[in-house]
């Protein structure tokens, strides 16, 4: 499909939510121009003119190229990286963001709806913010997130889908903050969970991992050392 009309993405290059999008576009080819928010210093025009809620990701879909904080008039402004995610599927049906069986498509919603409501909140409170208790219900999730998985390939199939886009950037973020003992989790604790994610019980979780990361999609938007140093930076990763 040609594009109609220009996409500007508002990201910020710590933010897995961010890397969902990027992912996404990269995916379908699309033109697209990139902005960098920076979070300590946020613009103004970002939340009145962009996302009020002034979280990235954030995209302006519509009307001719313009400065990122002059979007065109007649641009749609679009939040939430799932949301945008189901967008570019449905702008660029031929890049096959999502399958067009009906049945995989449900099953790749499914998927991510996983992730979001159970997977997500492990990773935050076991990383980010350290609640006791959360090593636990970060395994379980993940042993629900892998049941869902085929024997072989991708969330849906061989091919890869918006619902490894969705997932992707934060489960290749735990293996790394684990391989490198990074995070507001007791170190005891985090070897704990490497060792389990590395046993047979996770082996079909960590191929999927291993696939994600030889993935040309994947590769192409990752840089291991650039972003482990992010991680190591952020403020919510420092162990008080
Ligand atoms: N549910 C949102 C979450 C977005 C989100 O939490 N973004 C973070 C970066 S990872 C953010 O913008 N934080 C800066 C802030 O809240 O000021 C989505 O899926 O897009």
């Amino acid at each position: 499909m040609v594009q109609n009309g220009q996409i500007t993405l508002y990201s910020s290059p710590y933010s897995p939510f961010t890397h969902r999008v990027r992912i996404a576009l990269d995916q379908a080819k699309a033109d697209y121009t990139e902005y960098v928010i920076d979070f300590a210093n946020k613009p103004s025009w970002y939340a009145e003119k962009i996302n009020p809620i002034g979280k990235v990701p954030a995209i302006t879909y519509g009307g001719p190229k313009s400065a990122p904080e002059n979007p065109p008039p007649e641009s749609a402004k679009i939040n939430e990286s799932l949301v945008i995610l189901e967008l570019l599927a449905d702008l660029f049906p031929e890049a096959n963001l999502l399958p067009s069986d009906p049945v995989l498509r449900a099953q790749a919603r499914l998927f991510i709806n996983a992730f979001e409501t159970k997977a997500f909140d492990g990773f935050k409170d076991f990383f980010f913010m350290y609640v006791k208790g959360s090593d636990k219900s970060l395994l379980e999730s993940l042993e629900a997130l892998q049941a869902r998985l085929p024997p072989t390939g991708f969330a849906v199939g061989p091919e890869w889908s918006n619902a490894d886009s969705a997932v992707a950037p934060f489960l290749v973020r735990m293996d790394l903050m684990l391989r490198h003992d990074v995070g507001r989790y007791p170190q005891e604790e985090g070897a704990a969970i490497l060792e389990a994610l590395r046993g047979a019980k996770f082996a079909r979780l960590a191929k999927y991992i291993d696939d994600i990361m030889k993935s040309p999609v994947f590769k192409t938007t990752w840089d291991e050392e650039i972003n482990l140093k992010l991680i190591k930076l952020n403020p919510a990763t420092q162990r008080k």
